[in-house]
């Protein structure tokens, strides 16, 4: 069983393992512990992470980066829009409604849905892993924003499972990082003193997130969250493309806006002159060769300047800060630290301002890049009963309410209920219980729509099924459970109808408009057959033996003294998620996809055998095998891997495996005798030289 926590960035990913010394970030084949968002569709394969960043200039139009956000959004939908005249890439509007990134791969137009991209991204950061841990990996952890909603948490699920992971959690940004800090504290208070309270910063390259968490000796609650979804390096690094955009109009006359590859080449400069103003309060120069139509381009920026173009997006750190506080009803003296972590905490000014806000010091213990994926790795540690972890009980936070609403027949035909504030717990469960007569449906939404940062406020539609009277016609009880799962994701987990025995007083009156919610007590999840035990409110929970799957609402036909309950289907409908017939499809397709790219690389592969064994043995034809053949065989020789040199570069340029496997056996038929001569002689020596010694 792996374990294995990765932080799906929308620039940067980064891959911690449990390995026998404890948790570790790893490389990937760039010797790189940060592998880019970026997944390139070419005409014999995909090329995934550094090396598709790398071509980026080349095949932009292939090449898909900033995809995060497209999880679970429609393609109508204002941000997609919005983003669209920006990207080198094409979207397409799916049968669905979906976003989808239309590309040539294979030397066919193609539209993948933004599941498969992400699938492609994790099956390179699984193989990452595996190489690293040198065996399978499928059980992980995955990073989401804490704003992320159900749609957009299903929707990168659903690309684990494309890409054959099990992910066994997704695990809010924030609180990964506060499972970093937290776990290895020694000096936690204890359960009955007060807590230690951390606020926990996330500036990345897409997004802010900020969280206010609790911890005591062997647990942390996360007390709220906030956030602003669209702040963070790439709005700085805008700034300065639109400015040089400008500059360039003015002293060039470029339209630089009209040339995609002058844009991203732009883009790549400026971040770069952003991170040395990070360190350099000096004018910096920013020079690109041959921008566009030949010309060389010159320009510069200091710190000074930069801090008053981003005055507006500096100015938005403040609100999350203050909404944390505001919704803890914590003062800045109850906070004991400030946890800095993304990349984009390093820009001095947005550093500056958090210290100025808080008026303390802030703490920069963590891995700004790597906290997230450790924390990831550890929550993964925790859930695999293979790996000995310490006990930490981790609960969460729902970030926005959620409201229940069924067709009633009084109340003006509706009836609703709230079953999950802001700030609930969670992972949790709940049981609600009508009264029915006929199958019903539940639709679930979020309450406050105006605070989302989605624009649609639906998650879906719970049809409770099988419903009906009872013996002497009266409605039936029915219990629904409810929960926000370990993914954060809401779901009517099961229902049941509960049968009136005889002799029975008959709950009459009741009316099925005011359903009673009933907490389970403890917030409580089940991960692959296991029960997880969350301690809330220092309640006794016993552990369940392992596939204990007993459900109090649902629970079959167990007994409580004379009710009889009968489990009831549910039809489950959500928004924006894919159907399960294409999910299958897309796992199929993704291995196809998997084993035309290791075809393809067995391809390259042989071929570069062949380059390298020429230039090898022409080395050695004026080396060290010179004193083994003639003059003549050598000229004979060297003529052969011209031509075949020659050839490499022309016609066998791209040519099946096999072809090059024949060339390179060919080339061994006149060099292999030459070099087994070379041996040969070598090894007299030595083989007299170790006679010598043993005498
Ligand atoms: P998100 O969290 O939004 O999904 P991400 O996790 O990919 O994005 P990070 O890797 O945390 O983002 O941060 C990347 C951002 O940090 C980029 O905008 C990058 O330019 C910025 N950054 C990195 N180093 C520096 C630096 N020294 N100074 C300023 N900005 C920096
Ligand atoms: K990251
Ligand atoms: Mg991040």
């Amino acid at each position: 069983m792996s374990v294995v926590g990765i932080d799906v960035g929308y620039q940067n990913c980064h891959i911690a393992v449990a390995r026998s010394g404890g948790i570790e970030t790893i490389a990937n084949d760039y010797s790189d512990r940060c592998t880019p968002a970026y997944v390139s569709l070419a005409s014999k394969n995909r090329i995934i992470g550094n090396a598709a960043k790398s071509q980026i200039i080349t095949n932009f139009k292939n090449t898909v980066h900033g995809f995060k956000k497209f999880h679970g959004r429609a393609f109508d939908d204002p941000f997609v829009q919005g983003e669209k005249p920006k990207l080198p890439y094409s979207l397409h509007k799916l049968a669905n409604g979906n976003t989808g990134i239309k590309v040539r791969y294979l030397d066919e137009d193609k539209v993948f849905t933004v599941e498969q991209i992400t699938a492609m991204l994790l099956t390179k950061l699984k193989e990452t892993s595996e190489a690293a841990l040198k065996k399978p990996v499928v059980d992980c952890v995955l990073s989401v924003p804490s704003f992320f909603t159900d749609a957009e948490r299903r929707s990168v699920f659903d690309a684990s499972q494309i890409a054959g992971l099990n992910c066994l959690r997704l695990i809010n940004d924030t609180t990964a990082v506060a499972l970093a800090y937290g776990i290895y504290k020694q000096d936690l208070p204890s359960a009955e003193e007060k807590p230690r309270n951390v606020v926990f910063v996330d500036l990345g390259h897409s997004s802010y997130q900020v969280s206010i968490t609790a911890f005591n000796k062997g647990k942390l609650k996360v007390l709220a969250t906030a956030f602003d979804p669209y702040l963070g390096g790439r709005n700085f690094d805008e700034v300065l493309v639109d400015y040089f955009c400008e500059d360039f109009k003015g002293r060039y006359k470029l339209n630089v806006k009209e040339n995609p590859r002058a844009v991203l080449r732009l883009h790549q400069e400026c971040e770069k002159l952003k991170k040395l103003m990070s360190a350099n309060s000096s004018d910096l120069p920013l020079n690109i060769e041959c921008f566009m139509n030949d010309i060389d381009v010159t320009g510069k920026m200091n710190r000074i300047q930069f801090e008053e173009f981003c005055a507006h997006y500096l100015a938005r750190l403040e609100a999350p800060l203050k909404s944390v506080l505001e919704q803890t009803k914590l003062s800045r003296d109850d906070i004991y630290a400030v946890e800095l972590v993304g990349g984009a905490t390093r820009t001095p000014s947005v550093k500056e301002r958090i210290i100025k806000f808080f008026g303390k010091e802030i703490s920069t213990t963590l891995n700004a890049d790597e906290a997230v994926a450790r924390g990831c790795a550890l929550q993964c540690a925790i859930l695999s009963p293979a790996f000995k972890v310490r006990e930490f009980c981790i609960t969460d936070v729902v970030p926005f309410p959620i409201t229940l609403r069924w067709k009633s027949p009084t109340d003006d035909g509706i009836g609703e209920c709230e079953v999950f504030s802001k700030n609930h717990a969670a992972p949790f469960s709940k049981v609600i219980t009508f009264h029915k007569k006929e199958p019903f449906d539940l639709e679930a939404f979020y309450s406050t729509p105006k605070d989302l940062p989605y624009p649609d406020p639906r998650i879906g539609c719970f049809s409770v099924q099988n419903v009906v009277p009872q013996a002497d016609g009266d409605s039936s009880k029915v219990k629904v459970k409810v929960r926000v799962n370990v993914h954060g994701i809401f779901t009517v987990s099961g229902a049941s109808l509960i049968e009136k025995q005889k002799g029975e007083a008959g709950e009459e009156g009741q009316m099925d408009t005011e359903p009673l919610v009933q907490n389970e007590g403890r917030a409580e999840d089940q991960v692959r057959g296991f029960r997880l035990k969350w301690f809330l409110a220092g309640l006794p929970v016993q552990e369940g033996p392992p596939g204990d799957k007993q459900d109090p609402a649902a629970g079959g036909s167990r007994s409580r003294s004379k009710v009889k309950s009968i489990d009831l289907p549910i039809a489950t409908n959500t928004i924006r998620q894919v159907n399960r017939d294409v999910l299958n499809d897309f796992v199929d397709y993704e291995r196809r996809m998997i084993g035309q790219d290791k075809l393809e690389k067995e391809r390259n592969d042989a071929k570069n055998a062949v380059e390298e064994y020429l230039y090898d043995l022409r080395n050695k034809l004026c080396g060290v095998y010179e004193k083994y053949i003639t003059e003549e065989e050598s000229s004979r020789l060297s003529l052969m891997l011209e031509d075949t040199e020659n050839w490499l570069y022309e016609e066998g340029e791209d040519q099946p495996k096999q072809i090059y496997v024949d060339k390179l056996d060919e080339l061994k038929r006149f060099g292999q005798p030459i070099e087994d001569k070379h041996r040969e002689n070598e090894d007299r020596p030595r083989a007299f030289e170790e006679l010598g010694k043993k005498l």
